[in-house]
């Protein structure tokens, strides 16, 4: 069928454009095993390194001896302390305004933090060199716990900060305090809890865990002496900004470093940060003149670079008899670690932890958060969380469950009379947030309706008399949740990184004989970009999708942008994707009019043309406009077919979702089983449902490992208690629950297409999902909180504390 008989339908669903559950066009590689990661990239002579690493979690470094090291035969270089003082890089700036060491100076803070970086010609030499490296150490008292480390004679862990009460957010209180952050209105709040019918307390830990990606963080450094010019490649989330900072603190000019993403095998946060790694591998590389590359291992990533959450909620959440919440109260203590190395924009000591009002019209809120040095590793990166939303939004899911018991009320009950209601929207929150839309009441019938809420209640209350009586040892749970998220960081005025404005961007070309590439300022890292942005593309400029390539991630190709993580890149590069596609557009349609000898309002835009209004017959298709814009001589256009746009989101965007879990939770052995997961999510406009359903059942799966096991556990004395595989608790086929997916759509009012981010939904919504699970089985005995993981000893224990075992 030629394109003249072809129906818009048809023509439009050739383009594969929005709304496709177009195939991954990245699959193609990565399922035959041709991706190219980090560790891919082989250098003609380079060199590699390894990190002598500290056993101590707190401890004075006497000494570094590394005289026995340098004889093993491939060794070209060990780096410590003192070797990168001279150039000022011992130390380095965290994304938080702190800063860290590079390598130990004078002490160590956590366990296996970086003390020499062992060179050599290859990966083996450097590990036997590390065992070669005698450093001594001298042990002091260790502080594991954020609590403890706020007590008067609690050991002194950053003696660099000795004497220094303010810090990059303000105020400090205590030597080893690092900020506090107020939202909101306390006196108010309190006059709230003060007079309230009802107010239900309690302390909501949410535990320390780590994103885990497949891949490790690593990078190459390659610093090529004659053009004086330096490639680095690396599993960067941020190329650009990695870039920036690279040249900040090496003073190398920044159009003499090329930052390169090559395939990323997950980020989920990890690799958002700097860590020393990558500053050893560029002064390694600088110092030898060769390529040196760096690979962590496993046991080194779940020790070293980043962990997420560790977050102490006390919250108070204050209620009429009949249900309505009247305010909500949160003090959080945050435990950072060695160094504040959180990744949350500047101006956000604690992420967009004030989202905490969830999905409630909560008319009164107060919230606050210590930051707390402890020994332990810094990080504090989002794992598939945008700032702190997923901590924010387990709080409140969880302080719900508990106004709930208090009340003695249905927990679906007292979430539907507390919606904010869709005629409510743009909602102004207490806690300072501009909700753009959302329709909570639909998404919610739909999703008790889909679950058949009101039988499973029924079935549960029919399964507690059976236990009681004696006929069963399994109970049933009934998790429910709904979250409201805040993605897409965000607007300059109040959302930068290290100084760096959150906007994003997209750069086109359009080819003569019609096909295209888009670059743009964010990164894949198995997100699927290069399939969805190009469906963006084809519906906003009518080329096919299959015609257009997508590239991210070389900073001497893509325009600058913040990169991907916080669910940003739809939000912010998706849109600026959009509004290139509308400048391609435009001038498509003036080559257009003036190939059909009209004037430029008299043509209309035509799903892949350009039509004559009223003569439908009478048409360009862009493919004609895109050769004619490079080989006809058009009167006061130049010639070509390109655009770029740079986009600043007026706000972000707040996608929601309604999960529920039914768990079976055998009360012997803590064993538990999900018979039901129901995911519903909205995101605004869906550009691939396929794309979407896959990173609905990553994040679940995530979500799933987070609540049920996985955890970064230490002892007293702050040895990390989980730095393998064997302890820490990743979901393989077998584990992983069967989901069933769903959605609402509630465009997003400001972006050009309407759409939410969507990747990190799946993990904000199902913690709280399946915690609440396993809470609600254990409601009628009185549970009231549990922290999490809920692995099965801590939920056969919570069936014994509650007498359950006879
Ligand atoms: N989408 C669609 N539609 C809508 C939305 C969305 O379709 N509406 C799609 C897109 O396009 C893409 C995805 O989906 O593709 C996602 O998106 P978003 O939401 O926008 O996001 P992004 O930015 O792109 O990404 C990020 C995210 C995050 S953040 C995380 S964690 C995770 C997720 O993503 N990670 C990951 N997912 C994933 N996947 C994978 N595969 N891998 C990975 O790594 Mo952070 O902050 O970083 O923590």
């Amino acid at each position: 069928m030629n394109d003249q008989v072809m129906s818009p339908e048809q023509r439009a669903a050739n383009l594969k454009g929005m709304g496709c559950a177009r195939k991954r066009v990245e699959d193609v590689r990565f399922t035959q095993g041709k991706g190219r990661y980090v560790d891919d990239i082989k250098l003609d002579g380079m060199l590699f390194g390894d990190f002598v690493r500290s056993p101590y979690a707190h401890a004075r470094v006497v000494s570094v001896d590394t005289s026995e090291a340098m004889k093993v035969p491939g060794v070209v270089a060990v780096l410590t302390a003192q070797d990168l003082a001279p150039l000022g890089l011992h130390w380095m700036p965290t994304l938080a305004g702190d800063r860290q060491m590079v390598l130990a100076d004078g002490k160590v803070l956590f366990q296996g933090q970086e003390v020499a970086f062992v060179v050599a010609s290859d990966r083996y030499a450097a590990a036997d060199a590390v065992e070669k490296v005698v450093v001594e150490y001298e042990e002091l008292p260790v502080v594991v716990d954020p609590f403890k480390a706020l007590e008067p004679d609690a050991p002194v862990l950053r003696e660099d900060l000795e004497g220094k009460m303010t810090g990059a957010h303000g105020p400090r209180r205590h030597h080893n305090h690092i900020f506090t952050w107020e939202q909101g209105d306390k006196d108010a709040t309190e006059a709230v809890l003060a007079g309230a019918d009802v107010v239900a307390e309690e302390m909501v830990y949410y535990h320390r865990t780590h994103p885990s990606p497949l891949e490790t963080c690593g990078c190459v450094a390659a610093m090529d002496k004659v053009t004086g010019k330096l490639t680095l490649y690396g599993t960067f989330q941020a190329p650009h900004a990695i870039r920036t900072v690279v040249s900040l603190i090496s003073g190398l000019a920044e159009h003499n470093i090329r930052v390169i993403s090559p395939d990323i095998g997950g980020g989920f946060g990890n690799k958002v940060g700097a860590y020393s790694g990558y500053v050893c591998s560029v002064v390694a590389s600088i110092v030898t003149g060769k390529p040196v590359k760096w690979v962590e291992d496993r046991m080194e990533n779940l020790m070293s670079t980043a962990f997420a959450r560790d977050y102490w909620m006390h919250g108070k959440i204050a209620a009429t008899k009949e249900g309505k919440i009247t305010g909500l109260w949160c003090h959080t203590t945050a435990d950072h670690g060695g160094f504040d190395a959180c990744a949350d924009p500047t101006k956000f000591p604690a992420g967009f932890m004030n989202i905490c009002t969830g999905s409630y019209d909560i008319p009164t809120a107060y919230l606050a958060v210590d930051g707390v040095y402890t020994n332990k590793a810094p990080g504090g990166v989002a794992y598939r969380c945008s700032f702190r939303v997923t901590e924010a939004a387990y709080f409140i899911e969880r302080m719900i469950e508990v106004l709930a018991i208090k009340l003695g009320m249905d927990a679906a009950e007292l979430r539907r009379i507390n919606f904010i209601r869709k005629d409510q929207f743009p909602y102004q929150s207490a806690l300072g947030w501009e909700y753009d839309s959302g329709d909570y009441h639909t998404a919610w019938e739909k999703a008790l309706n889909a679950v058949g809420y009101d039988a499973l209640r029924k079935e549960q209350a029919q399964r507690l008399e059976d236990f009681k009586a004696g006929k069963t040892r399994k109970l049933i749970g009934i998790g429910l949740t709904h979250f409201t998220e805040i993605v897409g960081a965000g607007p300059v005025k109040n959302c930068d990184i290290l100084g760096l404005g959150m906007f994003d961007s997209c750069e086109i070309r359009i080819h003569p004989t019609g096909s295209a590439i888009a670059r743009l300022g964010t990164i894949s890292q198995g997100q699927g970009h290069a399939t969805t942005f190009a469906q963006i593309l084809a519906s906003e400029i009518g080329i096919p999708a299959d015609n257009i390539t997508v590239e991210e991630g070389d900073t001497d190709t893509a325009p600058y942008g913040l990169g991907t993580y916080g669910s940003r890149s739809t939000p912010v590069a998706g849109a600026a994707t959009a509004m290139a596609g509308r400048k391609i557009r435009a001038k498509a349609q003036m080559i257009a009019a003036w190939l059909l000898e009209v004037h430029d309002d008299d043509v209309e835009f035509d799903v892949d043309r350009f039509v004559v209004k009223g003569a439908p017959e009478r048409f360009k298709t862009m493919k004609e406009i895109a050769f004619a814009a490079y080989n006809q001589a058009i009167p006061g256009l130049e010639p070509g077919l390109e655009a770029v746009s740079y986009y600043d989101p007026p706000n972000m965007t707040y996608p929601f979702g309604a999960y529920i879990c039914v768990m079976e939770i055998d009360v012997d052995t803590g064993v538990h089983e999900v018979r039901q997961f129901y995911a519903l999510d909205d995101c605004g406009t869906r550009i691939n449902p396929m794309v979407i359903e896959g990173q609905i059942h990553g994040g679940a799966t995530e979500g799933y490992a987070i609540a049920m096991g996985q955890e970064i556990a230490y002892d007293d004395m702050g040895n990390h208690k989980s730095a393998t595989l064997m302890d820490f608790f990743i979901p393989t086929s077998w584990e992983t629950p069967t989901y069933q997916t769903d959605f609402t759509v509630t465009p997003s009012p400001h972006h050009p297409i309407g759409a939410k981010g969507v990747g990190e939904s799946p993990n904000v919504g199902s913690v709280p999902c399946f915690s609440n699970a396993v809470h609600d089985a254990f409601r009628p005995f009185g549970l009231t909180q549990s922290h999490m993981p809920h692995d099965q000893w801590r939920i056969w224990k919570i069936a014994n504390d509650l007498g359950l075992h006879g």
